[in-house]
Protein backbone atom coordinates (compact mmCIF):
# COMPACT_ATOMS: atom_id res chain seq x y z
CA UNK A 1 0.00 0.00 0.00
CA UNK A 2 1.50 3.86 -0.59
CA UNK A 3 1.32 6.81 1.65
CA UNK A 4 -2.17 7.69 -0.77
CA UNK A 5 -4.18 4.60 0.18
CA UNK A 6 -7.23 5.62 1.48
CA UNK A 7 -7.88 4.17 5.13
CA UNK A 8 -11.34 3.15 6.26
CA UNK A 9 -12.22 3.72 10.28
CA UNK A 10 -14.87 1.05 10.84
CA UNK A 11 -16.64 -1.53 12.84
CA UNK A 12 -18.55 -4.47 12.32
CA UNK A 13 -22.55 -4.30 11.83
CA UNK A 14 -22.21 -0.15 12.38
CA UNK A 15 -23.21 1.91 9.07
CA UNK A 16 -19.38 1.77 8.27
CA UNK A 17 -20.51 -1.35 6.42
CA UNK A 18 -22.22 1.21 3.87
CA UNK A 19 -18.81 2.99 2.90
CA UNK A 20 -17.18 -0.68 3.74
CA UNK A 21 -19.47 -1.57 0.54
CA UNK A 22 -18.61 1.38 -1.57
CA UNK A 23 -14.95 1.17 -1.38
CA UNK A 24 -15.76 -2.91 -2.32
CA UNK A 25 -17.32 -1.58 -5.19
CA UNK A 26 -14.99 0.55 -6.94
CA UNK A 27 -11.97 -2.29 -6.20
CA UNK A 28 -9.30 0.18 -6.06
CA UNK A 29 -7.06 -0.53 -3.00
CA UNK A 30 -7.81 1.00 0.61
CA UNK A 31 -7.06 -0.12 3.90
CA UNK A 32 -9.09 -0.46 7.35
CA UNK A 33 -8.47 0.30 10.72
CA UNK A 34 -10.60 -1.58 13.01
CA UNK A 35 -12.39 0.66 15.89
CA UNK A 36 -12.83 -1.31 18.85
CA UNK A 37 -16.03 0.00 20.81
CA UNK A 38 -15.89 -2.72 23.39
CA UNK A 39 -12.36 -1.36 24.44
CA UNK A 40 -13.72 2.28 24.12
CA UNK A 41 -11.48 2.77 21.17
CA UNK A 42 -13.78 5.35 19.68
CA UNK A 43 -13.57 7.38 22.22
CA UNK A 44 -9.56 7.19 22.70
CA UNK A 45 -7.50 10.44 22.14
CA UNK A 46 -5.81 9.23 19.41
CA UNK A 47 -9.35 8.68 17.04
CA UNK A 48 -10.90 11.52 18.42
CA UNK A 49 -7.65 13.52 16.67
CA UNK A 50 -9.19 11.79 13.33
CA UNK A 51 -13.04 12.00 14.27
CA UNK A 52 -13.63 14.20 17.24
CA UNK A 53 -17.51 12.80 17.28
CA UNK A 54 -15.86 9.63 17.93
CA UNK A 55 -17.88 8.12 15.30
CA UNK A 56 -17.16 5.55 12.42
CA UNK A 57 -16.93 5.74 9.49
CA UNK A 58 -14.40 8.25 8.87
CA UNK A 59 -11.74 8.05 5.56
CA UNK A 60 -8.87 9.21 5.64
CA UNK A 61 -8.33 10.62 1.87
CA UNK A 62 -4.82 11.56 0.27
CA UNK A 63 -5.32 15.14 1.75
CA UNK A 64 -7.62 15.10 4.68
CA UNK A 65 -10.40 12.67 6.96
CA UNK A 66 -13.80 12.76 5.96
CA UNK A 67 -16.57 11.85 8.18
CA UNK A 68 -20.02 11.36 7.85
CA UNK A 69 -21.28 8.50 5.67
CA UNK A 70 -23.23 10.60 3.37
CA UNK A 71 -20.60 12.82 2.69
CA UNK A 72 -17.76 10.03 2.21
CA UNK A 73 -20.31 8.04 -0.30
CA UNK A 74 -20.42 11.68 -2.06
CA UNK A 75 -16.56 11.77 -2.27
CA UNK A 76 -16.56 8.44 -3.26
CA UNK A 77 -19.09 8.22 -5.95
CA UNK A 78 -17.39 11.83 -7.59
CA UNK A 79 -13.74 10.51 -7.21
CA UNK A 80 -14.86 7.15 -8.81
CA UNK A 81 -17.84 8.10 -11.30
CA UNK A 82 -17.06 4.84 -13.32
CA UNK A 83 -18.02 2.79 -10.08
CA UNK A 84 -21.87 4.63 -10.55
CA UNK A 85 -21.94 4.47 -6.85
CA UNK A 86 -24.95 7.14 -6.72
CA UNK A 87 -26.94 8.51 -10.00
CA UNK A 88 -24.67 11.96 -9.95
CA UNK A 89 -25.90 13.50 -13.11
CA UNK A 90 -24.45 17.07 -12.85
CA UNK A 91 -28.20 18.81 -12.96
CA UNK A 92 -28.33 21.00 -9.49
CA UNK A 93 -31.79 19.25 -8.81
CA UNK A 94 -30.96 15.58 -10.19
CA UNK A 95 -27.57 15.94 -7.48
CA UNK A 96 -30.13 18.05 -4.81
CA UNK A 97 -32.35 14.89 -4.69
CA UNK A 98 -29.64 12.33 -4.03
CA UNK A 99 -27.95 14.33 -1.44
CA UNK A 100 -31.74 14.22 0.01
CA UNK A 101 -31.81 10.55 -0.57
CA UNK A 102 -28.15 10.27 1.32
CA UNK A 103 -29.43 12.72 4.39
CA UNK A 104 -32.99 10.68 4.59
CA UNK A 105 -30.79 7.43 5.31
CA UNK A 106 -28.38 9.17 7.55
CA UNK A 107 -30.64 12.16 9.53
CA UNK A 108 -34.06 10.74 9.11
CA UNK A 109 -33.60 6.77 9.22
CA UNK A 110 -30.15 6.39 11.00
CA UNK A 111 -31.21 8.49 14.33
CA UNK A 112 -34.60 5.63 14.82
CA UNK A 113 -32.46 2.72 14.09
CA UNK A 114 -30.19 3.85 16.95
CA UNK A 115 -33.68 4.47 19.41
CA UNK A 116 -35.18 1.34 18.05
CA UNK A 117 -31.83 -1.23 18.54
CA UNK A 118 -30.19 0.64 21.67
CA UNK A 119 -33.04 2.60 23.44
CA UNK A 120 -30.84 3.16 27.01
CA UNK A 121 -27.94 5.14 25.14
CA UNK A 122 -30.32 8.02 24.58
CA UNK A 123 -31.28 7.75 28.54
CA UNK A 124 -29.60 7.52 31.81
CA UNK A 125 -32.88 5.55 33.41
CA UNK A 126 -33.47 2.61 31.67
CA UNK A 127 -36.55 2.94 32.88
CA UNK A 128 -37.94 4.03 30.26
CA UNK A 129 -36.41 2.70 27.24
CA UNK A 130 -39.17 0.41 26.13
CA UNK A 131 -41.10 3.78 25.43
CA UNK A 132 -38.17 5.18 23.21
CA UNK A 133 -38.13 1.54 21.09
CA UNK A 134 -42.12 1.54 21.09
CA UNK A 135 -41.66 5.56 19.38
CA UNK A 136 -38.99 4.76 16.73
CA UNK A 137 -40.52 1.51 15.80
CA UNK A 138 -44.04 3.65 15.36
CA UNK A 139 -41.94 6.10 13.62
CA UNK A 140 -39.69 3.90 11.55
CA UNK A 141 -43.03 2.32 10.10
CA UNK A 142 -44.16 5.69 9.00
CA UNK A 143 -40.79 6.31 7.26
CA UNK A 144 -40.16 2.66 5.96
CA UNK A 145 -43.92 2.84 4.44
CA UNK A 146 -42.98 5.41 1.45
CA UNK A 147 -39.70 3.40 0.30
CA UNK A 148 -41.86 0.08 0.64
CA UNK A 149 -44.35 1.40 -1.46
CA UNK A 150 -41.53 2.37 -3.99
CA UNK A 151 -39.96 -0.86 -4.01
CA UNK A 152 -43.16 -2.47 -4.86
CA UNK A 153 -42.48 -0.51 -7.89
CA UNK A 154 -39.11 -0.70 -8.90
CA UNK A 155 -36.22 -2.79 -8.24
CA UNK A 156 -33.77 -0.66 -6.66
CA UNK A 157 -33.83 2.59 -4.42
CA UNK A 158 -33.17 5.09 -7.59
CA UNK A 159 -35.44 3.11 -10.20
CA UNK A 160 -33.76 -0.09 -12.05
CA UNK A 161 -30.08 0.27 -10.94
CA UNK A 162 -28.62 -0.72 -7.84
CA UNK A 163 -26.71 2.44 -6.43
CA UNK A 164 -24.81 2.70 -2.67
CA UNK A 165 -28.08 3.85 -1.22
CA UNK A 166 -29.57 0.42 -1.38
CA UNK A 167 -26.53 -0.18 0.74
CA UNK A 168 -28.11 2.29 2.65
CA UNK A 169 -31.58 0.49 2.95
CA UNK A 170 -30.34 -2.54 3.43
CA UNK A 171 -27.67 -1.67 6.70
CA UNK A 172 -30.94 -0.07 8.19
CA UNK A 173 -32.92 -3.62 6.96
CA UNK A 174 -30.07 -5.24 9.14
CA UNK A 175 -29.82 -3.46 11.78
CA UNK A 176 -33.83 -3.11 12.60
CA UNK A 177 -34.90 -6.69 11.95
CA UNK A 178 -31.65 -7.96 13.93
CA UNK A 179 -32.96 -6.22 17.10
CA UNK A 180 -36.51 -7.52 16.21
CA UNK A 181 -38.73 -5.58 13.96
CA UNK A 182 -41.22 -7.45 12.40
CA UNK A 183 -40.25 -7.59 8.85
CA UNK A 184 -43.95 -9.17 7.95
CA UNK A 185 -45.33 -5.59 6.91
CA UNK A 186 -42.66 -4.60 5.04
CA UNK A 187 -42.01 -7.56 2.45
CA UNK A 188 -40.83 -5.60 -0.47
CA UNK A 189 -37.76 -4.46 1.80
CA UNK A 190 -37.21 -7.88 3.52
CA UNK A 191 -37.40 -8.74 -0.57
CA UNK A 192 -35.04 -5.83 -1.48
CA UNK A 193 -32.52 -6.81 1.55
CA UNK A 194 -32.22 -10.17 -0.07
CA UNK A 195 -31.71 -8.21 -3.32
CA UNK A 196 -28.63 -5.60 -2.45
CA UNK A 197 -27.24 -9.08 -0.05
CA UNK A 198 -26.42 -10.94 -3.66
CA UNK A 199 -24.06 -8.14 -4.76
CA UNK A 200 -20.24 -8.74 -4.83
CA UNK A 201 -19.74 -6.10 -3.10
CA UNK A 202 -21.62 -6.56 -0.15
CA UNK A 203 -20.41 -10.06 0.40
CA UNK A 204 -17.40 -8.94 0.35
CA UNK A 205 -17.95 -6.46 2.58
CA UNK A 206 -19.38 -8.87 5.43
CA UNK A 207 -15.94 -11.00 4.62
CA UNK A 208 -14.20 -8.16 5.64
CA UNK A 209 -16.56 -7.80 8.68
CA UNK A 210 -15.91 -11.30 9.70
CA UNK A 211 -12.51 -10.60 9.58
CA UNK A 212 -12.45 -7.74 12.37
CA UNK A 213 -14.86 -10.03 14.02
CA UNK A 214 -12.03 -12.79 14.57
CA UNK A 215 -9.52 -9.78 15.39
CA UNK A 216 -12.01 -8.96 18.31
CA UNK A 217 -12.38 -12.66 19.04
CA UNK A 218 -8.92 -12.99 19.63
CA UNK A 219 -8.88 -9.65 21.84
CA UNK A 220 -11.62 -10.77 24.07
CA UNK A 221 -13.72 -7.85 22.68
CA UNK A 222 -16.08 -9.72 20.36
CA UNK A 223 -19.45 -8.51 19.73
CA UNK A 224 -22.33 -10.59 19.16
CA UNK A 225 -23.34 -9.38 15.47
CA UNK A 226 -27.28 -9.53 14.82
CA UNK A 227 -29.10 -12.08 12.42
CA UNK A 228 -31.65 -10.29 10.38
CA UNK A 229 -35.22 -11.77 11.05
CA UNK A 230 -36.63 -13.43 7.61
N1 LIG B 1 -24.14 10.76 11.11
C1 LIG B 1 -23.08 9.80 11.17
C2 LIG B 1 -23.47 8.76 12.18
C3 LIG B 1 -22.34 7.80 12.44
C4 LIG B 1 -22.67 6.90 13.63
O1 LIG B 1 -23.56 7.18 14.43
N2 LIG B 1 -21.95 5.79 13.71
C5 LIG B 1 -22.14 4.89 14.83
C6 LIG B 1 -22.03 3.45 14.36
S1 LIG B 1 -23.41 2.99 13.35
C7 LIG B 1 -21.07 5.15 15.86
O2 LIG B 1 -19.92 5.27 15.53
N3 LIG B 1 -21.49 5.22 17.12
C8 LIG B 1 -20.59 5.41 18.22
C9 LIG B 1 -21.07 6.46 19.16
O3 LIG B 1 -21.96 7.24 18.78
O4 LIG B 1 -20.56 6.50 20.24
C10 LIG B 1 -22.85 9.18 9.80
O5 LIG B 1 -23.81 9.09 9.04
O6 LIG B 1 -21.71 8.79 9.47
Amino acid sequence: MTETTPVLYFAPATCARVTLTALEEIEQPFETKLIAFMAGEHRSEEYLAINPAGKVPALQTETDVLTQNGAILFYLARTYPEANLLPLSGDPLTEASVISALFRMSGDLHPLVTRFVLPGMMLSEPTASSQVRAKAEEILKLQLAPIAAQLSKQEWFVGDRWSILDAYLAWIWFRITGAGFDPANFPEIAAHYERASERPSAKAALEHEARAQEELSARGLALVLPKPKQ
